[in-house]
């Protein structure tokens, strides 16, 4: 169970969403906009067999594969925007029927899915689900298929409507970049398609300084297999800048917002044809000379693409190298296709051994921009035969000056680690000498465990983090809110629908903010000054500013706006955040009452 206090309070601040006119087809006169997918061979039609409003539906038949079915198009379906689509589906079996998306993206097609219903025989069945579009893609159409091949289908009642979500204010939160500028940087991690909708890119501007693209920067998503047969003269593959690595790098570079880059070597999400003679799909594996080759020239070609098209992008760090070590232990990957045995590595295959990641290293440090840090990164890094494994390897690569420090990704759940265990791990990572960045956090909740466990977490881990602020130089989140979490049913993240959650609260708790705080600079002047007599704190500003008081449970207590001066009376003894903003600025203090 949740605590149900605080949902009541987060569904209290959730943004109204309206809806603009959409699309309605009750198919009781015509099914214009509707086509039938598959060629010559699926149809479509009006019937009156079936329906589940008014007197016909649409019905779908001579399928012969799973993706044959019903298309639907209309200009109503945009790039950049968020629909819900909602309808009724009928067969007189059993069977799952899909929902899904096509568009181009690149010049190829992707069909994400929006919807699963499993229809039982002879009942209407409802299918519905939200979908982002990201930008830049074309040709858009919602189908609905079957993996049954051969069903015949009804639909009936299909609706898309665009969310048109109000933009949340995300000057009401302290920011966290604002709170830790003096102990690290606060990050994040996004795909393309999560900074799609406007507010989660204000979120990430107001809350974070740093951002990890999700996918946009690994091997699969960057190396292209045409050129680099074609070009690439068995030794150095070609790389391409895809639509959703424009995106967030664009974003990033017109932001000002510091990126870490992720990822140059790692067993996964890279292609098996990069280590294949030729570049062929099912070419003979390369020699350890040949790939050496390969791995310099692609670090050397992303860097080089990179820079090329995005000259005052800011990537301060990159992981080098990514998960060498099996999944609990202080020992190398298997040999082999991660494709075809989950977690084998093709580097171990040509390698042998973890040479590969020093050379990776040493091809890195020839191309790294100035300045820009070049990490090794892991998980499960505090199980103690892993995390010694990581421990022996970064110190001898830091000790050899090729890697500037360890990332720990921390993808943690309230039931384990503890926190003592994932201590030790950081304890002994920091005593290398390296920079230690925490760069893939999120904490899931276990069965039965409440938000106000997982916020105590959160605190305990931003405990040791500010202990260790000298070792550390970021501490970054997987993902922004809980809904776009890879481990979404896991709620892990200290916010949801752009809302802060008790763990946000309890994270800022005890930072080290004055009742008494003077002047903070030369254009934000404020000061806050705490009756010795009454319960009046008074706040004093050069100009107008906007005052927020929230209990440490994230109620908000009070607000209001003033010019030049306020008394902001509490009245209950306990610990209170004041947020007073004046122009673009926020300035945070802590308050301890108690007379
Ligand atoms: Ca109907």
């Amino acid at each position: 169970m949740k605590s149900k206090t605080l949902l009541t309070s987060v569904m209290l601040c959730l943004g109204i969403n309206g809806f603009a006119d959409g699309l309605t087809y009750d198919f009781e006169s015509n099914y214009s906009d509707w086509g039938a997918r598959g060629t010559g061979t699926t149809t479509i039609e009006l019937s009156s067999e079936q329906k589940h409003g008014g007197n016909q539906s649409l019905y779908v038949s001579n399928r012969s594969s799973n993706w044959h079915g019903a298309y639907l198009t209309n200009d109503y379906l945009q790039a950049g925007k968020t629909y819900i689509f909602s309808g009724y589906v009928f067969a007189t079996e059993n069977a799952t029927i899909n929902l899904s998306l096509q568009y181009d993206v690149d010049g190829s097609a992707s069909y994400p899915s929006v919807a699963n219903a499993s229809v039982y025989a002879y009942n209407w069945t409802e299918i519905s689900g939200e979908i982002v579009i990201p930008e830049e893609v074309e040709n858009i159409q919602a189908y609905l298929q079957s993996s049954t091949a051969t069903l015949s289908f009804y639909i009936d009642d299909f609706t898309c409507t665009e969310k048109v979500t109000e933009s949340v204010d995300f000057s009401s939160q302290i920011s966290l970049k604002e709170l830790f500028a003096d102990y690290f940087k606060i990050g994040t991690a996004a795909t393309a398609s999560e900074i799609t909708p406007q507010n989660t890119k204000d979120m990430i501007l107001h809350h974070f300084n740093s951002l990890t693209p999700g996918n946009e920067l690994k091997p699969d998503a960057l190396l292209d297999q045409t050129a680099s047969i074609s070009d690439g003269d068995n030794v150095n593959p070609q790389v391409k800048l895809p639509t959703a690595t424009k995106t967030v790098l664009k974003f990033c570079e017109e932001n000002s917002m510091p990126m870490r880059g992720h990822v140059f070597v790692w067993h996964s999400q890279t292609p098996d044809w990069f280590f294949n003679e030729g570049f062929q799909s099912d070419g003979a594996t390369v020699s350890k000379e040949v790939m050496d080759q390969r791995m310099e020239n692609y670090i050397k070609n992303v860097i080089e693409m990179v820079t090329t098209n995005y000259p005052n992008l800011n990537i301060y760090a990159w992981d080098i190298v990514n998960e060498t070590f099996k999944n609990a232990e202080g020992v190398m990957r298997d040999a082999g296709s991660n494709y075809t045995t989950d977690g084998a590595s093709r580097w171990m295959e040509i390698y042998g051994d973890n040479t590969f990641i020093y050379n990776a290293f040493t091809f890195a440090k020839k191309y790294i921009p100035a300045g820009c840090k070049m990490y090794y990164n892991d998980y499960n890094e505090y199980i103690p035969s892993k995390r010694d494994g990581i421990y022996a390897l970064v110190k001898d690569l830091y000790e050899k000056g090729l890697c500037d420090g360890i990332g720990m990704q921390s993808h943690l759940s309230t039931s384990y680690p503890s926190v003592d265990l994932y201590k030790q791990a950081l304890v002994k990572y920091a005593s290398v000498g390296c920079n230690i960045q925490i760069t893939e956090l999120d904490i899931t909740l276990a069965d039965g465990a409440t938000y106000d466990t997982q916020a105590q977490m959160y605190k305990d881990l931003f405990d040791i983090y500010k202990e260790y602020k000298d070792n550390i130089s970021l501490v970054a989140f997987w993902g922004t809110n809980d809904e776009n979490s890879w481990r979404a049913s896991g709620e892990p993240l200290p916010f949801a629908n752009y809302q802060p959650k008790a763990a946000y609260y309890r994270i800022i708790e005890d930072m080290e903010l004055s009742t008494k705080c003077s002047t903070t600079s030369a254009d934000f002047p404020i000061n806050v000054y705490p009756s010795l007599t009454n319960d009046a704190i008074t706040i004093t500003a050069a100009s107008d500013f906007v005052y927020q008081l929230f209990d440490m449970a994230g109620n908000k207590v009070l607000n209001g706006k003033a010019e030049g001066d306020a008394n902001v009376h509490i009245s209950v003894n306990g610990a209170y955040v004041l947020s007073v903003t004046t122009g673009n600025s926020i300035k945070t203090f802590k308050i301890v009452k108690e007379r």
